[in-house]
């Protein structure tokens, strides 16, 4: 029987953990959580962030602004940052705790020099698709388990587009962790709550 149910691994990297360019606060406390819930699936891919130097999403790439700035780029409302996860650099390697030696596929995305990517699926232009729809769909895969960082960002639109790809999509809390940065946690849940996401 056919085993439809896959394990969506956000963004556990070493930029987004305590230390890192861009710490999600107790982030590496979803590592031993992620390790255990790993175990229990068949089918686990894992996203990973990573920019190219001098990426659109860093605040060091648009004179004068600053980290959690907000501007306004030709696809919409952009969220500056520190410079983070760096393609090839150590912030952008996974944690080095995390343990999924079964994990199936890796995800990169943001690596477009003038486009972000919170989400594993679409970018932030809302038409550049990454390749995890046709992923999913190819593998037959209809139920996502989203775990990582960060719940408001990277894991919330992960979960969106997920759900609006056709697949029953869960957040699994206690494996996630936030930034919010700008009251952008509530929000989150809110808007998953509205598109039917369920809350683990
Ligand atoms: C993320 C901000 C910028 C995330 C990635 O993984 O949630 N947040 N890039
Ligand atoms: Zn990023």
């Amino acid at each position: 029987m056919a085993d439809n149910r896959l394990l969506i691994i956000v963004d556990v990297q070493n930029d987004f953990c305590p230390g890192g360019a861009l710490a999600v606060p107790d982030g590496d406390a979803v590592v031993p959580i992620i390790n255990r819930l790993a175990r229990g699936f068949t089918n686990v891919v894992l996203t990973q962030d990573w920019h190219p130097p001098g990426h659109i999403s860093f605040a060091s790439s648009h004179p004068g602004k600053k980290p959690f700035d907000v501007v306004t780029l030709g696809y919409g409302r952009q969220v500056l940052w520190a410079d983070h996860c760096v393609q090839g650099t150590a912030g952008a390697a996974f944690h080095a705790g995390l343990d999924v030696p079964h994990a199936q596929a890796i995800v990169r995305k943001g690596y477009r020099a003038g486009v972000d990517s919170y989400s594993g699926f679409l970018e932030a232009d809302r038409t550049t698709p990454t390749g995890l729809a046709g992923y999913v769909r190819e593998r037959g895969l209809t139920q996502a388990f989203i775990v990582g960082l960060a719940t408001d960002f990277c894991v919330a639109w992960t979960a969106l587009d997920a759900r609006r790809s056709g697949m029953d999509v869960a957040v699994i809390e206690e494996a996630c962790r936030g930034l919010d940065s700008v009251g952008s946690l509530a929000k989150a849940w809110t808007d998953l709550g509205q598109a039917g996401v369920t809350r683990l």
